[in-house]
């Protein structure tokens, strides 16, 4: 399929025109973007050309990034990034060293300043300062800019990375493109301070129907760091794949590995591609949550292991798109043989905190072996010193304390989700008619599925996940987490296309105050992300209900 091909025919432009939306709503920005005029002009200086008043004024407003900060104090002159700026960092810590590189490798070919990273002492230029107020936590930040200095202040390495992150979308969207532009690369001034609402923050990959590469999961993965989503969740196996590496059972990627929907070549990662994935999220902040799903969509283990089936059969590789015929043995001892094995040797080479297990769907597993085998399977997660997450399901079974549901319904209402919830279980929320972002926008998407029903950008972006599972206060929400299952997507265009702009809004969902939540505002912001995602050579959805500037 080729990249032209995945867009609908053209808007009705007049559709694409913003709403006028009360006066109230918009002016916060008018209010912001007058400060910023007046404050052009109350520092100008009697030699000040006309040309660095327009300048001043086509600063990006501080309040103009994806996800909302918390608080925003316009004031003061814009800092501008020239050729004497210096990133500076503390001292002694690598971790600000890499983040500052990390900068600077951004910085360098759009702007083509040298932009030297020192830990010499200075207050001028870029600086990145650990430490500041408690009240920032482990992931936020400050970020104070003025005509000397732009300094990102945070407790923790990922504070700083978000802040650099905010940083990123104050500058032109040029600043993402390989080559040198002409700038000028100027930061409004004032004071940024921001913190997330919810901890996970979530973005989920299948790469079992389709399987992607090393490279394409490192693009995704930048793309999702660039809205300070900090939760990368693969979907390793499934009916028409195994993508990872197990050493005690090797059929399980030769063999399980060796094909995907539609009867392609598949795929599988070594350990060693694993771990590269793993060090890559974690240079940007992001955890890996690796998901063996068991003991339905297990079809590519059962075809590579005779002995896991309850018959001794193996079945056929999958190439198909259908779910719930397929269930690990449960009355067979050899099973949670499989299970220890796999979930030590997945533990093993993740350093996160969780392991997912799956369990949605098992309609051919009986009510009562899926609670049997959920027990063994929580225990082995356990053992290994991780903890279980698993799809919502995992609530109708015995869910172990400390466990995490991922919810995928599209009420809200299940009674079993409400109590768990109510008796200590953490949910993470992706219900399905909001952010599974392999539904279709519209009847004329042409990839994804429907069966949750179309998703435009408005419907997945204007919810409140504190608010959403019935009686269930918002401390019991881990976060949100945005699946793009890939039975219809088999390039990095096809995942850029149904993840943009949604998965934005998922960032926004997670990091953002209820209070900050907002569609007309956050329609406008959006928008300005979209010659951002062109000079990222990102392919997005041009959804009509977005104002996108001309590019
Ligand atoms: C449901 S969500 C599934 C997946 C499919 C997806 C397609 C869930 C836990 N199971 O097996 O790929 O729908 O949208």
């Amino acid at each position: 399929m080729t990249v032209r091909s995945l867009h609908p025919p053209a808007p009705d432009r007049k559709a694409e025109a913003p709403s006028k939306g009360p006066l109230v709503r918009r002016l916060p920005r008018l209010l912001c973007s007058l400060l910023l005029v007046a404050s052009a002009g109350a520092t100008a200086t009697g030699s000040a050309s006309a040309a660095d008043s327009e300048d001043a004024r086509s600063v990006i407003p501080l309040d103009h990034v994806v996800p909302a900060p918390v608080s925003v104090r316009p004031a003061g002159d814009p800092y501008a990034i020239g050729s004497r700026t210096v990133i500076r960092v503390p001292d002694r810590s690598r971790e600000a060293r890499k983040a500052a590189e990390q900068l600077a490798g951004l910085l360098r070919p759009s702007t083509g300043l040298a932009l030297p990273v020192t830990s010499r002492g200075g207050q001028d230029g870029i600086v990145l300062r650990l430490g500041g107020d408690r009240e920032l936590g482990s992931e936020g930040y400050r970020l104070d800019s003025s005509r000397r200095s732009v300094t990102i202040t945070a407790r923790k390495a990922a504070g700083l990375f978000h802040g650099i992150q905010t940083l990123r979308q104050l500058l032109p969207a040029s600043v993402e493109k390989g080559e040198r532009q002409p700038g000028p690369w100027r930061v409004a001034g004032g004071t940024i301070t921001d913190t997330p609402r919810f901890a996970y923050r979530g973005a989920m990959l299948d790469v079992s129907r389709h399987f992607f590469t090393v490279g394409q999961v490192k693009r995704y993965i930048d793309q999702m760091a660039l809205y300070k989503i900090n939760t990368f969740h693969l979907h390793l196996s499934d009916d028409q794949g195994w993508r990872i590496a197990i050493d005690s059972w090797p059929r399980l990627a030769t063999y399980g590995g060796s094909t995907q929907v539609g009867g392609g070549p598949g795929g599988f990662y070594t350990k060693d591609d694993y771990r590269e994935i793993v060090r890559y999220a974690a240079d940007r902040q992001v955890e890996i949550v690796p998901e063996i799903d068991m003991p339905g969509h297990t079809n590519a283990a059962l075809a590579s292991y005779a002995e896991l089936n309850c018959n001794g059969v193996a079945p056929p590789l999958y190439t198909g798109t259908e779910v719930g015929f397929s269930s690990l043995c449960v009355p067979k001892e050899i099973t949670y043989d499989f299970v220890d094995d796999v979930v030590r040797e997945v533990a093993a080479m993740t350093p996160g905190r969780y392991l997912h297990i799956g369990g949605d769907e098992a309609h051919s597993t009986s009510h009562e072996d899926y609670v049997a085998f959920m027990d063994r399977a929580q225990a082995a997660v356990a053992k290994y010193g991780k903890t279980v997450v698993g799809w919502h399901q995992l609530t109708g079974a015995k869910p172990v304390k400390g466990a995490v549901a991922q919810y995928w319904g599209t009420t809200g209402t299940e009674q079993e989700v409400v109590d768990a919830a109510k008796a200590g279980t953490r949910l993470v929320l992706s219900p399905a008619n909001r952010i599974y972002l392999d539904m279709k926008y519209t009847k004329d998407t042409p990839l994804g599925l429907s069966w949750a029903g179309y998703v435009e950008v408005r419907q997945s972006y204007d919810w409140d996940p504190g608010a959403y599972i019935k009686d269930t206060p918002s401390s019991a929400i881990l976060g949100v987490e945005a699946p793009l299952w890939s039975e219809t997507l088999s390039t990095s265009d096809h995942i850029e296309f149904m993840a943009f702009p949604r998965l934005a809004g998922v960032a926004e969902l997670g990091w953002s105050q209820a209070a900050a939540l907002d569609w007309d505002s956050y329609r406008t912001r959006l928008a300005a992300q979209g010659p951002r995602w062109s000079a990222l050579g990102i392919d997005f959805y041009r959804s009509p209900q977005v104002p996108w500037p001309a590019e």
